[in-house]
């Protein structure tokens, strides 16, 4: 089932004013995206169109405010997710959505929060959420196209090529990657190897 233009209205208005032009159009561009994948993996499509409006909800928040949403919340840091500060919106996010506009699924909560990271054994929403953000219409890195082509082969193949991309690129700027894109990486490369 997809989502009624009313409720669409209601979520639209909601990031709108949170976030740059930009970063809106990207928002709904990943829920459009979500819903195509949805579609074709047979993942709940009205829950992908709301996580992927909702996913960056707080990237355009301060980031000491995203902080503060997170332990406000009872969440608590470790070192390399404290000192990994562009990933903060995803949990900051997830929280939001529950406390603030009291969305409270919890597989929507988890598609929000893994976004940026990934984790080990995602559910296929979560799934859905993570390769919908690398591959929305507004992307334009080099190799989307061959992403594309992938995620709509096989799930696992896209995220497994998605964090060797984003890992790489970690590296190179020697950044610290958080235990969950690790994970999420090791379960992909398992799951495509030992198929799942
Ligand atoms: O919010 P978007 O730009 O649409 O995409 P995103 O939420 O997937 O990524 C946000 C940023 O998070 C991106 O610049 C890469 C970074 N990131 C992802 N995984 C990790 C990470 N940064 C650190 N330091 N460690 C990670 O494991
Ligand atoms: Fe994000
Ligand atoms: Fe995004």
């Amino acid at each position: 089932m997809a989502l009624s233009k009313k409720e669409r209205q209601e979520y639209i208005k909601a990031i709108k004013p949170m976030l740059s032009p930009k970063r809106f159009e990207h928002s709904l561009n990943v829920a459009q995206e979500a819903v195509k994948l949805a579609k074709k993996y047979g993942a709940d499509e009205e829950k992908a169109e709301i996580a992927g409006l909702l996913h960056d909800i707080l990237k355009d928040t301060p980031s000491e405010k995203q902080l503060k949403i997170i332990s406000d919340f009872g969440i608590i840091l470790n070192n390399v997710e404290l000192s990994a500060k562009r990933f903060w919106h995803a949990i900051a996010g997830a929280v939001y959505i529950r406390t603030v506009l009291y969305i409270e699924d919890p597989e929507i909560f988890d598609a929000v929060r893994y976004h940026t990271t990934g984790r080990n054994n995602m559910s296929l929403l979560e799934k859905v959420i993570f390769i919908a953000d690398f591959i929305s219409k507004d992307r334009d890195y080099p190799g989307v196209e061959d992403m594309r082509r992938t995620a709509y082969k096989s799930l696992d193949k896209a995220i497994v090529e998605g964090i060797a991309f984003t890992i790489g690129d970690l590296a190179k700027n020697r950044d610290p990657i958080v235990i969950d894109t690790i994970d999420a990486y090791n379960d992909a490369v398992w799951a495509v190897r030992h198929g799942k």
